[in-house]
């Protein structure tokens, strides 16, 4: 079969020749309907029956690999898509640089990598039960029609973590699969892996941020594991990687929507004073300084998701050839870092400090500084946004010491500027960096859904341009409840 092109005669949907695989494919069509039983109950509340314009992959050639259609979202074709296979691939790091890549799992790293592919799962349904209620309130079809996108890509992706479970993990591959629909977002019981999958994601502002923050980790974090000695995993992220950028994208211009519209309303109303909350929230807009809050928080807790700054999981998942670094095939070094260091932010006599540490154990401060540079491009649009409407706030990222759970920091209580404080300032002041209740609500209160094709909820602007070149009133969901 051609690799580039998908085949869609299986109930699968895939380009891993799966009707030449039975026992995985028969492993797939097993968790098939629990998929679905999940999908029914945390997948996107209500709009089940609607027809909603989404793009689906027939394709991994990069230069054409999706088309659009009205779909109900359960009937969406999940398929197991890898990036075609690169001749004579070699291991691009640590002790093994330079072998043949694997094609089959490394015994040696067998539960490391485990580990690692299931992580990655748990993140996509993770993701989509934390946006599951934002349907409810969504500001256009435009922007329910990008959610629903988002939610069934990463449907897709947690497919893709499965495939590579039940194919080359037997037994406790599928174990893990069937784990991977039994955790819940934010259940006390049975939480999601990592700390950022288990917070609420009340508001479309918060999904924006999401979008643009978190999914960025995700976006650092594929790259990694992008560059593994193990092929399919490599091949199978680096298709992922041409999805997530839609979802990016997402966050991206959705805040600059929210921007946008927040200036020109204060433009209009003729107030100087961005700061003057009570003001510009009567406008019915969103004040830039709860904009900042939410950024706080959502940057903040996207930075846990790097893991410590020093850790030895991993220097060994490097060292491995199971995960590398940032564009790992680009960077000018030896590739095995045995005797390089890396300056990794510490707390040292109570301040913060650059401390160089052993690059190897530094690779997670290394992933996670790559990614707050990727971070910063969104924040010179928006400052854009702002300064071209004539006022001088800009949104800034917080200091990688405030607000944190995970490394170097959790221990202690830290302004956005990186001013170490006391717990009792922390609790006295936290509610000015980060959103309190009563933001929280007043958020919430403008959050009523917009249904008319081409109309906008009044806190947002319209985008640019539509999805797939589509007009500014195109129906992009036809909403059946
Ligand atoms: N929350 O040495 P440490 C995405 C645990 S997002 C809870 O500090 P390590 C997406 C850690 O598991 C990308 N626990 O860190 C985005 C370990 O536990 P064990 C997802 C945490 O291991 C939006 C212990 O602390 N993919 O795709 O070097 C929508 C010590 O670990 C956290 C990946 O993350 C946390 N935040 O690095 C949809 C890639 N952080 O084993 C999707 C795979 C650490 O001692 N994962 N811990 O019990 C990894 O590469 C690594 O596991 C991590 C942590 C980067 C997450």
């Amino acid at each position: 079969m051609n690799i580039m092109n998908v085949d869609y005669s299986t109930k699968i949907p895939n380009n891993v020749n799966l009707s030449e695989d039975r026992q995985v494919l028969k492993a797939l069509e097993g968790w098939h309907p629990g998929y679905i039983d999940w999908w029914h109950d945390m997948g996107p509340d209500g709009f089940q029956q609607s027809l909603v314009y989404l793009r689906t992959a027939y394709s991994v050639d990069p230069r054409g690999w999706a088309k659009f259609d009205y779909v109900k979202m359960p009937d969406y074709r999940w398929g197991i898509l890898l990036a075609p296979q690169e001749e004579n691939r070699t291991i691009p790091f640590g002790e093994r640089y330079g072998e043949p890549a694997w094609q089959e799992v490394p015994g040696e790293h067998r539960a490391m990598l485990r580990r690692l592919i299931v992580i990655q799962g748990d993140t996509e349904p993770a993701s989509v039960e934390q946006q599951r209620h934002l349907g409810k309130t969504a500001p256009s079809l435009y922007d329910l029609r990008n959610l629903f996108q988002v939610n069934v890509e990463e449907g897709r992706h947690l497919w893709a973590m499965v495939y590579l479970l039940q194919k080359y993990f037997g037994r406790d591959g599928r174990e893990e699969a069937d784990e991977l629909l039994r955790r819940r977002s934010g259940d006390a019981d049975s939480p999601r892996m990592l700390g950022a999958f288990n917070e609420a994601t009340p508001d479309w502002l918060s999904f924006f941020m999401f979008t643009y923050f978190t999914d960025r980790d995700g976006k650092m974090q594929l790259h990694s594991l992008a560059q593994s000695g193990f092929d399919p995993l490599s091949r199978t992220c680096r298709f992922m990687l041409t999805e997530e950028a839609h979802h990016m994208f997402v966050g991206e211009t959705g805040i600059t929507r929210v921007v946008q519209r927040t200036v020109d309303a204060m433009r209009e109303a003729g107030i100087d004073d961005p700061t003057d909350i009570a003001k510009v929230r009567a406008l019915g807009v969103i004040d830039l300084p709860t904009i900042q809050k939410k950024l706080n928080l959502h940057y903040s807790l996207s930075l846990d998701l790097f893991g410590s700054e020093v850790s030895t999981n991993a220097a060994n998942a490097f060292n491995a050839g199971i995960k590398g670094r940032y564009r790992e095939t680009q960077i000018e070094d030896d590739h095995r870092l045995q005797s390089d260091t890396y300056p990794v932010l510490k707390l040292v006599n109570g301040e913060i400090k650059r401390v160089d540490e052993p690059a190897l154990t530094a690779l997670n401060m290394r992933l996670r500084d790559d990614y707050t540079q990727d971070c910063v491009k969104g924040l010179l649009r928006w400052n854009k946004v702002i300064s071209s409407a004539g006022y001088g706030y800009k949104l800034t990222l917080p200091n990688v010491a405030f607000h944190r759970a995970i490394g170097e920091f959790k221990d202690v209580h830290a302004t956005p500027d990186g001013v170490l404080i006391d717990d009792a300032t922390w609790n006295k002041r936290k509610g000015e960096w980060i959103p309190s209740t009563a933001d929280g609500d007043f958020i919430a209160s403008l959050m009523t859904p917009v249904t008319e094709a081409g109309e906008f909820a009044p806190w947002i602007s319209p985008p640019k341009v539509g999805i797939d070149n589509k007009p500014g009133d195109f129906e992009y969901v036809k909403i059946e409840t």
